[in-house]
């Protein structure tokens, strides 16, 4: 998501960090530059003008020039505004003091309702709530079934029955209350704004529910229509939020850019692939530094400490540094980080990273092929790799399926991790600054212990 703007957004600031003062006519050419930026991306006209001017009246404030690193000070600057444009804030659930909490879904055919629904019934179990799903949508005969196969992976319940949508979403909420439910998920019919019927229909669930929470689902791929969809349900639900899915597509990123300010609605949770796990609370600033190429962090940080088993990594971090670390915990290591998903994932959210690296294919097989190797090693072998020798090593080739070669080049990088390891930890000790001072696997690791 959002590639061609990060792409553009990283050619501006490299100019601009280039430059050591500002002169009028540099700040007008990068504003300029990211107007284009924008619009290309899809974002609504308004939504430029209101970006623009905002960001060049601090341009052209005391703030610029009393800069030391005036380049820096616009890229700031035009974070800072970005995040605001994506609409500042994370969403803090307000929860009923008389529950359930009723959280109505609407949305065009198509546009992820039902994941949605059991992706955001899955959220609320994991913040410790009691969910129920109410399916309410009778359109499609199949859509209950749909509904109740997605939640059955994590057990979560879904009511629904034969009857018309107001009633059964009415009764949802009534089953809820019995069974002591503390949240309650409606999932809806897909309509379109110009179908009167099929919108006085979400009216009258909504009015009938009085609804603590209505979210609009919104495919992002649409890109503008998506916002003009938001404004006419908007008008007919008095909306509390969009949710923005499929931004694991090409989306360019104009509907995220604008909701904020064209509907006046925040963005509260953001789905980024068809798994259920692909699904989260919509954070501005993390989008924003994403957006514009300083990578996502947080994000990653967070994906490893859910992921991560901190005392797996502890110990592998002191045997590194000990210098004692084996191929045994290599494996153990590696297996932590296969946890977190795809390596292609992990390293897009990373920052600084080339732009070819992430265009780059990143093989998963080569990882489970690690694996293999490894598990086709004797444990001797595993903490002295050493000892391989002609024949164990044709041994473990027809043990992983590999071949020799591929059983050679393995050895070699963990020597040469092992080398590199060793020379950092030592450069430190000695309280200098080693040349490599950058090591990856610790620096993986780190992370999961890191805040
Ligand atoms: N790639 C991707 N696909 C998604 C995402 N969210 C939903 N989908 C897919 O989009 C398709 C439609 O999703 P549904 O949840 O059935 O959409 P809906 O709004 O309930 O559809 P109707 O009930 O027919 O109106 C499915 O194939 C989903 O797997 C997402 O964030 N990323
Ligand atoms: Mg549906």
């Amino acid at each position: 998501m959002f590639e061609s703007l990060s792409d553009r957004f990283e050619g501006i600031f490299s100019k601009l960090r280039k430059k050591g003062r500002l002169s009028d006519a540099d700040v007008d050419a990068a504003l300029r530059d990211i107007r284009v930026a924008l619009l290309e991306a899809d974002v609504a006209l308004p939504v430029v003008k209101s970006f623009i001017s905002h960001v060049r009246e601090r341009c052209v404030g005391a703030e610029l020039h009393a800069s030391l690193m005036p380049g820096q000070q616009v890229i700031k600057i035009v974070n800072e505004e970005l995040v605001a444009t994506l609409g500042g804030e994370v969403l803090r659930i307000n929860y009923a003091s008389k529950p359930p909490t009723i959280v109505l879904l609407a949305g065009l055919q198509g546009s992820g309702k039902t994941t949605t629904a059991v992706k955001l019934a899955r959220w609320f179990k994991q913040q410790g709530r009691n969910p129920l799903l109410v399916g309410a949508d009778l359109q499609r005969p199949a859509a209950v079934e749909q509904l109740r196969r997605l939640a059955s992976v994590d057990g979560i319940t879904v009511f629904s029955e034969l009857s018309d949508p107001v009633a059964v979403a009415a009764r949802g909420v009534e089953e809820a209350r019995r069974l002591g439910r503390d949240v309650v998920v409606v999932d809806t019919a897909g309509r379109l704004t110009i179908d009167q019927e099929m919108m006085e229909q979400i009216r009258r669930i909504s009015s009938r529910l009085n609804p603590h929470y209505t979210f609009l689902v919104v495919d992002a791929m649409t890109g503008q229509d998506a916002i003009n969809t938001a404004q006419a349900f908007h008008e007919v639900l008095a909306l509390d939020g969009v949710i923005l899915t499929k931004l694991d597509g090409d989306a360019r990123g104009g509907a995220a850019l604008s909701v904020k300010q064209v509907v006046g609605k925040p963005i509260a949770f953001a789905s980024t692939g068809e798994k259920l796990a692909d699904f989260d609370l919509f954070y501005p600033d993390r989008m924003a530094s994403r957006i514009l190429g300083m990578g996502d962090v947080l994000s990653l940080i967070e994906a490893a400490e859910r992921t991560y088993d901190k005392e797996v990594a502890a110990k592998g971090a002191v045997k590194l540094q000990e210098g004692s670390f084996t191929l045994e915990d290599f494996l153990e290591q590696m297996r932590q980080i296969k946890k977190m998903g795809p390596l292609s994932g992990i390293i897009s959210m990373l920052p600084g990273v080339p732009k070819e690296l992430k265009d780059a294919k990143v093989d998963d097989g080569e990882l489970a092929r690690v694996e293999a190797i490894i598990c086709s090693m004797t444990p001797q072998e595993r903490r002295d790799p050493s000892i391989v020798n002609g024949s164990r090593r044709l041994r473990i080739a027809n043990g992983s399926g590999t071949t020799t070669a591929e059983v050679n080049q393995l050895l070699k990088q963990f020597k040469e991790v092992q080398r590199m390891v060793k020379s950092a930890v030592g450069s430190t000790r000695k309280g200098k600054k080693g040349k490599r001072g950058r090591v990856m696997l610790p620096t993986l690791s780190d992370m999961a212990s890191f805040r």
